[in-house]
């Protein structure tokens, strides 16, 4: 039996050529640190579904040609219950100009030139399988927001 609550949450990674379209988040749960666009998958909704609501929500882009599931991360954080589930997924297309909400900044950053320092400390270990075309599962177990205690990534031929 695990004595953590689950909460199922999406990422949505936008990439197009050279670049990739990460949000400056403004407000709430990594606040001050650019991320990708998602949060939780609400009730009635399936998770990639709910992955292109919060790019349409954070972004103010359409999907084009549904997404694919690239990653599924796990995040605990020492002395919470809460275990963060989150399905990364990448965009196959969109449509529209990336804008500003009360939620997110958004901006084009080129591969050579990704955040990392301003980002989850995890992003740094996986973003590279995903800029490659791979495909990755990990846990992260954290201390605060800033140090991973202990982690276990794999790259994957598929999610089963
Ligand atoms: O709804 P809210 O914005 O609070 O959802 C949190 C978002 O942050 C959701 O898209 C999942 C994402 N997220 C984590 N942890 C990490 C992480 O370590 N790295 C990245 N890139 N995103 C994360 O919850």
């Amino acid at each position: 039996m695990s004595l953590y609550t689950r909460k199922l949450l999406t990422l949505a990674l936008i990439k197009e050529g050279n670049k990739v379209l990460l949000g400056y988040k403004k407000r709430g749960f990594g606040q001050g640190r650019w991320n990708a666009f998602g949060g939780k998958v609400e009730p009635g909704e399936t998770p990639e579904e709910g992955a292109i609501r919060e790019v349409r929500e954070e972004a103010c882009l359409e999907v084009k040609g549904g997404m694919d599931k690239v990653g599924e991360l796990e995040f605990t954080f020492e002395g919470d219950t809460v275990l963060m589930h989150v399905m990364v997924f990448a965009a196959r297309g969109f449509t529209g100009t990336p804008t500003e909400t009360e939620e997110m900044r958004p901006q084009w950053f080129n591969l050579e030139n990704i955040p990392y320092s301003q980002m989850w400390p995890d992003d740094i270990l996986w973003y590279p399988i995903f800029l490659r075309g791979g495909k990755f599962r990990g846990t992260f177990h954290f201390q605060g927001h800033d140090t991973i205690l202990s982690q276990n990534l794999e790259e994957v031929e598929a999610f089963s």
